[in-house]
């Protein structure tokens, strides 16, 4: 059935608002039996780029040239460096540096978020080694002492990382204290529930599956509706200068 014309989905000068009925599939380089809905990118002024994965059994991702993390949404998938595999189940994990040789292959039908970015290298910071972990196995912190906003930090606290990939959970009627506004931009992907997202002067309903970018200093806020929580995988630049590279 046509929509007349009619979607959720929204795109402003600072945010971005997909909803899954305007996913349009690609494929990317290096991908087998596997398509990419490409959420963000530097085409509209993104410093990172994010999209889903969806692979088909033995379907493959190639290595990326930028550092890149990984994480299963649904399925199964090895990730394989040099001789070494890693099973990765849902919400299983992974973060790879830059030109770091590998490949992703589905065990079964599979859908991974995929985060990739340039790394901006600190004169007093190596960069980072690969990572692989579960989400199951990160201990949660609440925001602002509220019990019922559950914050999971994914990658750790090390300045060696300039972005952070964490996980939120609201309960029901949950919300974010305050409006933010930051330097920072988010990716961002609805895992589970719903809620309403101000991004910018407008208010949208969103729901799991919907993707949000956020460009640097757009006003947001969430709040959990529904009688399920909501969970979302969240995207942030960090731990670098606002001017940049300082050398340059
Ligand atoms: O980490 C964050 O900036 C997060 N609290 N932002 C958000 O959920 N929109
Ligand atoms: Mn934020």
């Amino acid at each position: 059935m046509h929509n007349l014309g009619q979607t959720r989905s929204s795109g402003q000068r600072n945010h971005l608002l997909l909803t899954p009925d305007t996913f349009v599939r690609t494929a990317l380089p290096g991908m087998k039996n596997a398509s990419a809905v490409v959420h963000i990118g530097p085409a509209l002024g993104a410093a990172f780029a994010e999209y889903t994965a969806e692979l088909e059994p033995q379907g493959e991702l190639a290595s990326a040239a930028a550092q890149r993390f990984l994480y299963v949404m649904e399925g199964a998938i090895v990730l394989q460096v040099g001789k070494k595999r890693h099973d990765l189940g849902m919400r299983g994990y992974a973060y790879l540096p830059e030109k770091l040789p590998h490949r992703v292959l589905a065990k079964e039908k599979s859908r991974v978020a995929v985060i990739e970015k340039r790394y901006q290298p600190l004169e007093t910071a190596k960069p980072p080694r690969l990572l692989v972990s579960s989400e199951d196995a990160v201990s949660f912190h609440t925001l602002d002492d509220d019990p019922d906003l559950q914050v999971k930090c994914l990658l750790p606290d090390d300045p060696s990382f300039d972005f952070a990939v964490n996980t939120m959970v609201y309960q029901p009627g949950a919300s974010l204290s305050m409006v933010e506004m930051h330097v920072m931009e988010h990716g961002l992907i609805m895992l589970e529930g719903s809620g309403i997202y101000r991004l910018s002067d407008s208010w949208y309903p969103v729901a799991a599956g919907d993707f949000i970018w956020m460009g640097p200093w757009c006003p947001q806020w969430f709040g959990a509706l529904g009688k399920v929580p909501a969970k979302y995988l969240i995207y942030k630049d960090w731990n670098r200068h606002p001017l940049g590279d300082a050398k340059k």
